[in-house]
């Protein structure tokens, strides 16, 4: 009797929980019912923190990125935290997805970790991803159940991205040619997702656009719009750094230009970079259209962010290979409901912050291992900072750490060291390491260094004292093209001109080399300068 009057209530609970509506409302496996925002996820490629028009580039134009800046909170000396590969894109995603730092996890293939789309989906987000993974395809599948126009791996020309869709099966589909230039692709591809969203469970849709990654390669008005108004040179420009940072030689993305840098070359290609990122803001334009248009905009948390930076002329660099602050910052920016309008802040950030954040925004526990702090606190005005220091390792090669006003930068291959004073150098042009007043601060922050170091489990020796590093000359170095680069990219930064050409073939290389660093280094190629940065 008593069994059969037990079983009654059980049953009366069963119908009343699934009477319950869950339109606008979800239950955690906690059971607590709550309301939760949708989460629309804006990736960029290779942006550097500098290439947003709102926050301070005068010659850029990003309008609905600007959108976002106005409508939001930046965090202003937001940092992706190193890598363990030439590839910066995979630590920095694998990063960004499991809230780890590199040296915890298997940045290649994610095995085994709690990724930010499936800790997620399990709490009743619906997941959808399109664009670039470069983790491979088990993880994505884990961290994702829908998605379409996904393209496995680094990059591609923009105009033939190789892209599969997961399929009603669940599996992906074969590799086909995407039909557009990438980023509308894979705008396209998220707008389609947001006008089928039933809204019975919030979203978490992520588009990983592949731009402004090389190929620099916009649509031809995107570049013509910058050639017609060619962007300035970096302050920091150099024609080459003078010394070896373990990534200058052999790297993809140095080989992009002929050394030495010139303004010529450099202020090109920046044209067509920040084609790229203009291009790249239109079709962001589309998604927040497309997106006030399912009218679930104003329950929706947007991010805007990149995975690394890049170089593009500044310290005679190109890549993002560095732990300068234009390849390791990126931007970062939130949207949505409790989010201030139009603020931003200056506390030190990483993108593997942005996992924990969102559980926070979200109402959820976290995985208790993650190694990012919640950043919401900074924009309630709660904390004004949520660490003191910023730590960036990169493979065996580079370490950094920088305060609020002073960052180190140690090369322990060939056991250098770079002090600058951000505070009246942020663009870390001159080196202070020997200066004697300023021994304090090298003693600290190599301390500091040390401490990230212990905390982060990092083995790698560092240099106890500074030595001078050995000048190299790139000049005129061989260099190829990759297979992802377009004939007219090839033509323009790949092809000796005809006039050097035959002049080389009458001289002898040894004796062109010296007579096109005249022909061809601007003004400000300045050896005494190169005694400063070292
Ligand atoms: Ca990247």
């Amino acid at each position: 009797m008593r069994t059969k009057r037990c079983a009654v209530w059980v049953l009366g609970l069963l119908l009343a929980i699934c009477s319950v509506p869950v339109r606008a409302s979800q239950e955690t496996p906690h059971g607590v019912t709550t309301n939760r925002p949708n989460i629309l996820f804006l990736f960029a490629d290779d942006q550097r923190a500098d290439t947003i028009a709102a926050l301070g580039n005068s010659h850029i134009k990003t309008p609905n990125i600007d959108r976002l800046v106005n409508a939001g909170f930046a965090f202003r000396t937001n940092y992706c935290f190193g890598g363990n590969s030439g590839a910066v894109c995979v630590p920095s995603r694998a990063m960004l997805m499991s809230g780890k730092t590199w040296l915890h996890i298997d940045t290649v293939s994610l095995k085994g970790v709690k990724l930010m789309p499936e800790f997620l989906a399990e709490n009743g987000y619906v997941t959808f991803g399109t664009g670039k993974w470069h983790n491979g395809q088990p993880s994505w599948l884990r961290a994702f159940q829908r998605g379409k126009t996904i393209m496995f791996g680094g990059m591609s020309d923009h105009t033939k991205v190789p892209v599969r869709d997961l399929g009603p099966d669940g599996k992906l589909t074969a590799e086909r040619t995407g039909e557009k230039f990438s980023s509308e692709l894979f705008a396209d591809s998220v707008i389609e997702f947001l006008r089928g969203h039933d809204g019975k469970r919030p979203f978490f849709a992520y588009v990983a656009f592949t731009a402004p990654h090389d190929p620099r390669m916009p649509p031809v008005p995107f570049r013509e719009m910058y050639y017609q108004n060619l962007p300035p040179l970096p302050a920091n420009f150099l024609p080459q750094l003078p010394f070896d940072n373990g990534m200058m030689q052999g790297g993809r993305d140095e080989n992009l230009a002929a050394w030495p840098r010139t303004e010529t070359v450099i202020r090109d290609q920046l044209a067509e970079y920040y084609g790229a990122i203009t291009h790249l803001d239109g079709q962001i334009g589309r998604i927040l259209e497309a997106l006030n248009q399912t009218g679930q905009a104003d329950n929706t948390i947007i991010i805007y962010a990149a995975d690394n930076g890049l170089a593009l002329g500044s310290h005679g660099l190109l890549g993002k290979q560095s732990v300068f602050e234009h390849s390791m910052r990126v931007p970062l920016i939130f949207v949505g409901p409790g989010i201030p309008q139009g603020k931003s802040s200056q506390a030190f950030s990483y993108l593997l912050d942005i996992f924990p954040t969102l559980c926070d925004v979200i109402g959820i526990q976290g995985p208790t291992d993650l190694e990012g702090h919640s950043l919401r606190p900074l924009w309630e005005g709660k904390k004004d900072r949520v660490r003191d220091s910023v730590f960036l390792p990169y493979i065996g090669i580079q370490r950094a750490v920088r305060d609020e006003r002073w960052k180190l930068i140690a090369y322990p291959k060939i056991g250098h060291l770079q002090l600058f004073d951000l505070g009246t150098d942020p663009d870390e042009r001159t080196n202070l390491v020997e200066r004697a007043d300023c021994a304090e601060h090298v003693r600290r922050l190599r301390e500091r260094m040390l401490q990230w170091q212990a905390k982060v489990g990092d083995t790698l020796p560092l240099p106890v004292a500074n030595r001078k590093p050995e000048a190299i000359d790139l000049t005129g170095r061989q260099r190829a093209p990759d297979q992802w680069q377009p004939g007219w990219i090839v033509k323009k930064y790949f092809r000796e001109p005809r006039r050097r050409r035959k002049a080389r073939a009458r001289l002898g290389s040894r004796r062109i080399r010296r007579e096109a660093l005249v022909e061809t280094v601007p003004s400000t190629w300045d050896f005494p300068r190169w005694g400063r940065l070292v």
